[in-house]
């Protein structure tokens, strides 16, 4: 926004100003709002895209606990469905983990991400929490407020926006919270000192929504020298599977048909019984990268979710992750709001960096516990020696109850 613009804006504001209604922002603008601090949510998308957005749908126990305590967890436990097992498909036969029993106990609850959404904007509608639809966040100002009192010679931050009218608004605010994801304004308003970390994995998934049951009663992950193929529950007429997927191919290279026949081969559902078939209702491509923004405050502005790390979706930790982050941010907000107490505020960074370090490492082994050789490298020498690492990998995890309670610990820990 130009200098002229900004005078001319609309002038609106909010003690906390939340970038995106995704877990994160919906979250944290709910436990603002009970606690009753004022705040807004500002989001992109239409209503009817947010609650229709498929992505993730297994919560963990962690997740479902902060979820209990604040009272968001209806739905979930209503229609959720619970899993605690794991199997695991190679060219050595397949193997069950029942992770729920395995290391400190805990089971993911499956609930489509998009449900978890809708129920979360109806609580907070419902108990007048302020959120405006099409309205897109431009850019955050003034961030280096240090502590959003205007502590700094009065200066205090503001989020620039873009209406559903297309006027522009200046929305000041004391603090903003960036839960607006990847791709959002937070992460484009971040100062030269922020640094992202970012690692690409080099492998790429072709991730497919099924219009069918799920085909076992297990998270399947099989593993193929063709490539990885996954198999996910989600609910009992709709099914996600994943297939590894040549980078730069387009999402619909290839008929349903070819897709179920590779599911099939890569699934060895000639060996362990058949999938269910059904339409596909999505496609889509995935890049399995990740990074972290370092740190997570920048004055007055704080990033959560995937905003603030993004993971690849191989261990299901984005949206867990997500949620905690929102949490302790609310907590923390709360204090400095409303007893000036900042301390919440100044660990915030380094406590949840240590929760996205630890998934993005476990997140890292899953990757490399599932897929052959990096794109690229399929048929080096190298290609051998990561399939045979991959191999005795698996083989330790089938054979080893210490190396099993590791993997429980981790699969289902945020
Ligand atoms: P979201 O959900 O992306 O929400 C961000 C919101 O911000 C809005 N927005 C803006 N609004 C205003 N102004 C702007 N400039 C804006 N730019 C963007 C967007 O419209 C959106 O509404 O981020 P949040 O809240 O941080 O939540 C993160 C999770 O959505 C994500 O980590 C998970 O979906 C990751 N993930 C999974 N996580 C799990 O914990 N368990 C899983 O089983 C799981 N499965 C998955 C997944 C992600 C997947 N994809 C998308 C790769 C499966 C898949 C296929």
């Amino acid at each position: 926004m130009t200098e002229s613009q900004n005078s001319r804006a609309l002038r609106e504001s909010a003690d906390v100003v939340v970038l995106g209604a995704g877990p994160a922002g919906l979250v944290l603008g709910i436990l603002l709002h009970a606690a009753g601090i004022d705040c807004v949510l500002l989001e992109r998308a239409s209503r009817t895209h947010v609650q229709t957005r498929a992505r993730a749908g297994f919560l963990a126990p962690n997740t479902v606990g902060i979820l209990d305590r604040h009272g968001l967890s209806d739905g979930l436990h209503r229609d959720g469905s619970r899993h605690g097992t794991c199997e695991f498909r190679t060219e050595d036969g397949r193997f069950r983990l029942d992770y729920g029993a395995l290391g400190q106990g805990g089971q993911h609850h499956v609930y489509p991400q998009q449900n978890l959404v809708t129920d979360l904007l109806t609580h907070y509608l419902d108990r007048g929490g302020r959120i405006r639809f099409h309205t897109e966040a431009l850019a955050v100002h003034d961030a280096d407020a240090i502590d959003g009192t205007g502590g700094t010679g009065g200066t205090r931050p503001y989020v620039t926006t873009r209406e559903p009218d297309g006027r522009p608004t200046r929305w000041n605010a004391r603090y903003v919270a960036g839960c607006d994801g990847r791709h959002g304004a937070a992460r484009r308003s971040l100062p030269p000192g922020a640094v992202r970390h970012h690692h690409d994995h080099g492998v790429t998934w072709l991730g497919l929504l099924a219009e069918a049951p799920p085909s076992l009663d297990a998270v399947g992950y099989a593993v193929h020298d063709r490539g990885f193929a996954g198999h996910m529950a989600r609910t009992p007429g709709v099914t996600r599977y994943y297939l590894q997927w040549h980078r730069g191919t387009p999402a619909d290279a290839w008929p349903e048909q070819r897709i179920w026949d590779e599911l099939d081969l890569r699934m060895r559902a000639a060996d362990h019984g058949p999938l269910h078939r059904g339409t596909l209702l999505e496609r889509g491509i995935f890049d399995l990268t990740c990074d972290v923004i370092e740190p997570l405050r920048h004055g007055s502005l704080f990033l959560a979710g995937d905003a603030a790390s993004l993971l690849a979706p191989a261990a299901a930790k984005g949206a867990n992750l997500a949620v905690l982050e929102a949490e302790i941010l609310a907590a923390a907000l709360t204090d400095a709001l409303t007893r000036g107490d900042t301390a919440g505020l100044d660990g915030y960074s380094d406590r949840c960096l240590a929760h996205i370090w630890r998934a993005q490492e476990f997140t890292g082994w899953m990757t490399r516990l599932l897929h052959a050789a990096p794109e690229g490298d399929h048929r080096s020498a190298g290609s051998f020696f990561h399939a045979a690492l991959r191999r005795s990998r698996l083989d330790s995890l089938r054979t080893s109850r210490i190396h099993q309670d590791w993997f429980a610990e981790n699969y289902v820990g945020v």
